[in-house]
Parts: C-alpha cells; structure tokens; sequence
C-alpha cells in the first residue's frame, strides 16, 4: 500500500512539473505581438512548390514577426480543409490558402468568415459564390502563361498545311494552372486547322506521374511533334520517358519541347538545348503575402487580385547568367 502511495505521489509531482514546465516554455515561446499565420500549402509534388514553400516560410518568420502554422495537403483538398478548420479553432489572425482545386472552398470558408479570421489566397485561384468569404490573392496570370507557348507555337510552326501533333500533358484537375494553360491550348488548336492533340495525359504536376503516363502513351506508338507540359517536373519525368524509349528532343530533335514554372533545373535543359521553351511561373509569393498582411495590420486598404509578372526563355536565346540568376 505504502508502495502504491509513493508512486502515486511520485506521478502526481512529475505531472505537476510537467505542467509548470509546459507552461514556462509555452510562455517563452508564445510571444503575443507575433501574428499568427495558418498556411495550407497544397504539397510537395514540384520544385515549383518545394520554392513557394521556402518563400512563404522566411517571409513570415518570427524574425519578421510572425508565428506559422504550416500544414502540407499532400494534394488531398479534404486535408486542406481540416487543416482551416484546425487553424480556426487554434483562433490564428490569418489563414493564408494556397488552394489545390478552383471548386469547394464556400463552407470552409464562410466558417472562417463567421471566426472574424481574413483568409488569403495564393497561387491558384478560388471560385466561391460570395468573394467577399476571402480577402485577397496573389497569384500569376496562368492563361497569359499559356498564351506565350501557343505564340511561341505559332511562330515556330508557321501554318505550312503540314499537320502538328501535340502532346498535352497537363497538372492536377481543377487546379488553375491547369484549366487556363490547358484552356490557352484547346482554344488554340480549334483556331489552327492543321493543329491536333493526340492524348490530354493526367500528370498531376509530378515527376513519377509525368514519366508513368508518357511511357504507356509511348507504348502505342503515336507519332507528335511537340510535347506541351505543363509543369517542369512533369517534363522531367517525360524527358525520362522519352530517353528510354530513344525518341529525340529538344533543338536538335524530333519532338520539341514546352515547359511550365521554369525553375533551375528546366532552365539548365533549356540551355543545354533539351526544353525549346520554358515559360516562367514565379513562386516567390511570400514577400507578397507579407506585404498584404502588414497593410491589413495597419488598416489599409488591400488590392484583391494581384497579378505578377512573368516572361519566358527558350534554348536560341537563354544565357548562363539567365539561369545563374534563377535562385530555385
Ligand atoms: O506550375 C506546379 C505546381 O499552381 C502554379 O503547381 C502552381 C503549379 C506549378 O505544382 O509546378
């Protein structure tokens, strides 16, 4: 009895210690002039995002005054809304969503609303009935993006009467990049009688994917001229597709490459000759997230759709200072 006794006061005095210590830490570690940021970040699946992730999370650092909660979706939506609901409960000042779809967002959304908690939006757009629900995005122009490679098309492949097949690989469904670089081809290839896609593949923006679903298409034989990709891992993946099933490439060969975001390492292969084009999708948002934050703080006035820059490189004119120049 005596024994039970002891050990019963001894848990209680390490439970009591736990407490004091969790909550000594818990005060040094929460400092309550730090705003409090939930970011939902779609993924890992790109170096594209793989930056983002690397912006918004030195941007909004304590250094700079801030407290983030991160939480990664693995590309699952219904992980993305837990992760809001989370940061509702958690009373955070911001949520800041970088949406895996355009579709689904009303409810969560309206939840956070009724929180009194701003929700920002980057990267892909959101479509909700009231766009009052979210306060701001920043994000690119992806249907301009997709106008540059079909430009780039139709002065590389002047309208001879020769056909032109195209192979479109394109990124997750519903996502905005998706739908308008996809909505900037399809439009352009109903204006170009001699134009045809041969296959609309599903590469869901990653690498693994992008080589699975180009292989097996490869598998039939079907002939095509360019590949239009529209994220750089996935055309990583396909150049992997391609070189196994010895099909040629690039400047110097059969198939003629376009590529979405531009990180180093496409541009590296558009140098080297391997990419024809890449059009640049810029992933650096978390200054610009930081900036609309500290106007919301200060009472300001926000835009609510910012749009950012964006130009294209292809392998007759990139530079090695180009590509030196691009941090990620
Ligand atoms: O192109 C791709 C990423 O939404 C712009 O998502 C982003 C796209 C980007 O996974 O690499």
């Amino acid at each position: 009895m005596r024994k039970i006794l002891c050990l019963l006061l001894a848990c209680t005095a390490l439970l009591l210690a736990g407490c004091a210590l969790f909550s000594v830490s818990r005060e040094k570690d929460f400092d309550d002039s730090l705003v409090v940021v939930g970011f939902s970040q779609v993924g890992s699946e790109s170096d594209w995002r793989l930056a983002n992730t690397a912006s918004m999370v030195s941007a909004l650092s304590e250094q700079n005054g801030y407290r983030l909660l991160f939480d990664n979706a693995r590309q699952k939506q219904e992980n993305q809304y837990l992760a809001i609901r989370n940061f509702i409960q958690q009373d955070v000042n911001y949520i800041v969503l970088a949406p895996i779809s355009e579709t689904g967002w009303d409810s969560v959304f309206r939840e956070a609303k009724a929180a009194g908690i701003p929700v920002i939006v980057v990267d892909r757009q959101v479509s909700v009935e009231d766009e009052s629900l979210y306060q701001s995005w920043v994000g690119s122009d992806f249907y301009r993006e997709g106008q540059m490679a079909v430009t780039w098309m139709e002065e590389e492949f002047p309208d001879s009467g020769e056909p032109l097949q195209i192979l479109h690989l394109q990124g997750t469904e519903g996502a905005t990049a998706q739908l308008m670089r996809s909505l900037a081809l399809e439009q352009a290839v109903s204006r170009h009688r001699t134009w045809s896609v041969e296959a609309a593949l599903k590469g869901e923006f990653t690498e693994a994917k992008g080589y699975e679903v180009v292989r097996d298409f490869l598998e039939t034989g079907t002939d095509f001229d360019v590949l239009y990709s529209e994220n750089d891992n996935m055309t990583f993946g396909a150049m992997r597709a391609l070189d196994e099933a010895g099909i040629t490439y690039g400047r110097d060969g059969k198939v003629k490459i376009i590529s979405f975001d531009a990180v180093r390492k496409a541009l590296e292969f558009c140098l080297d000759g391997k990419i024809n084009l890449c059009v640049e999708c810029n992933p650096l948002h978390g200054p610009r997230v930081d900036r609309l934050i500290r106007s919301c703080e200060a009472g300001e006035p926000v835009q609510k759709f910012s749009y950012v820059e964006e130009t294209s490189f292809t392998c007759d004119t990139i530079t090695r200072e180009m590509v030196d120049q691009r941090e990620y």
